[in-house]
């Protein structure tokens, strides 16, 4: 299988120092574009839109909660307020959302990166917020015998991603048929409508249970947050005070705090393998020639580090989730 990682055609990643650096010359930098901006937000205020209802819907609302952002969102509203910050929030269409967020109706956007690079919309990148993660991958019957993309020349390929797929042929240097279909992508093969199929996969079981196997993935994907390119200075100051809890819960759900029993001959040997945030505490015990140490693990890390601390004595090893991570 080969792996081919977005290119962000249209979308730029935007640094949080890049936006405060940025924000220095905006004066300069933006005002020509100004007047071409439509949003009509009032100075300070943030518009943000998310999907209304979805695979998006729940997990961008649970953003919120946890960045202390209360919505008090009444059933089929389209628009909700923030009760404890400047943040209105507008509830569409995950597909309507990098139009909205380009043409400045909404200020800034949850949405999947998949939807932004299909669409090809003017709008920055600002953070990738780690959830609803999958791919988008070509998938061929099982008992075809693919060995490289060079098996879709001259096939037909049916898909809701009509430019991410030609943009893969084209790097590729294959012409191939592109049959634009909007849902139920996976069933094209069996009913003879195309040769493969390009869609989004996460566990795999849709293509599985369609007979399909997973042959290439052209893009990896998970909800971004996206900006309008003309954001007055005072959104942008709302939206660094919204990336920074952002950040912060992201950092904490990647994180754990440890908290464990260290036999005093072995503490320098389990310090440093412990990072913590500057470097572990380390306080004695009551029972002698024993120490408490408390540290920050990166969830990555966790595994390894853990056994490498059981065998270096360490007992009452505590796990604790970290709720905020202001570093
Ligand atoms: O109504 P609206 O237009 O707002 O929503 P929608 O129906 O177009 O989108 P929705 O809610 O289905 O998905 C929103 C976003 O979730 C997508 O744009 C992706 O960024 C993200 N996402 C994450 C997924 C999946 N995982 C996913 N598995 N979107 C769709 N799928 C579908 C896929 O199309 C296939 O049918 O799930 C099936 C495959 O799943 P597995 O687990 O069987 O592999
Ligand atoms: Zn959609």
């Amino acid at each position: 299988m080969c792996y081919y990682y977005k290119t962000l055609k249209g979308l730029t990643y935007v640094s949080p120092f890049f936006i405060a650096f940025t924000e220095l010359f905006k004066n300069t930098i933006d005002m020509s574009d100004a007047s071409n901006t439509t949003a009509t937000t009032e100075v300070g205020k943030l518009k943000l839109a998310i999907q209304k209802s979805g695979r998006l819907h729940d997990d961008s609302m649970k953003l919120l909660k946890e960045c202390g952002i209360d919505i008090s969102n009444g059933v089929n509203k389209l628009k909700a307020e923030a009760s404890n910050f400047p943040l209105e929030v507008y509830f569409l269409r995950d597909d309507d959302i990098p139009q909205y967020v380009e043409d400045g109706v909404a200020d800034i956007g949850f949405v999947g990166e998949n939807v932004v690079l299909e669409k090809k919309k003017k709008v920055d990148l600002v953070e990738k917020l780690g959830f609803s993660k999958c791919r988008l991958s070509i998938a061929v019957s099982k008992g075809v015998n693919y060995e490289n993309a060079s098996f879709l020349e001259g096939k037909k390929i049916a898909t809701s991603y009509p430019v991410i797929v030609q943009d893969f042929l084209d790097r590729e240097g294959i012409k191939a048929d592109i049959h634009e279909i909007s849902g139920s992508v996976e069933i094209a093969p069996g009913i003879g409508l195309a040769e493969a199929i390009c869609d989004l996969v996460s566990s795999g079981s849709t293509l599985f249970m369609n007979g399909l196997k997973e042959v290439e993935t052209i893009l990896q994907s998970q909800a971004i947050l996206i900006k309008n390119k003309h954001l007055n200075i005072e959104q942008q100051q709302v939206l660094d005070k919204m990336l920074f809890r952002i950040q912060s819960v992201k950092k904490a759900k990647n994180n754990k705090y440890v908290l464990l029993n260290a036999p005093n001959e072995n503490l320098e040997k389990i310090i440093s393998i412990l990072p913590g945030m500057k470097s572990p505490t380390v306080l004695p015990l009551a029972e002698k020639g024993w120490s408490s140490v408390h540290s920050v693990l990166k969830e990555s890390e966790f595994w390894d580090i853990i056994e490498q601390l059981k065998a270096l004595g360490a007992q009452g090893i505590l796990v604790v989730p970290i709720e905020k991570m202001i570093i």
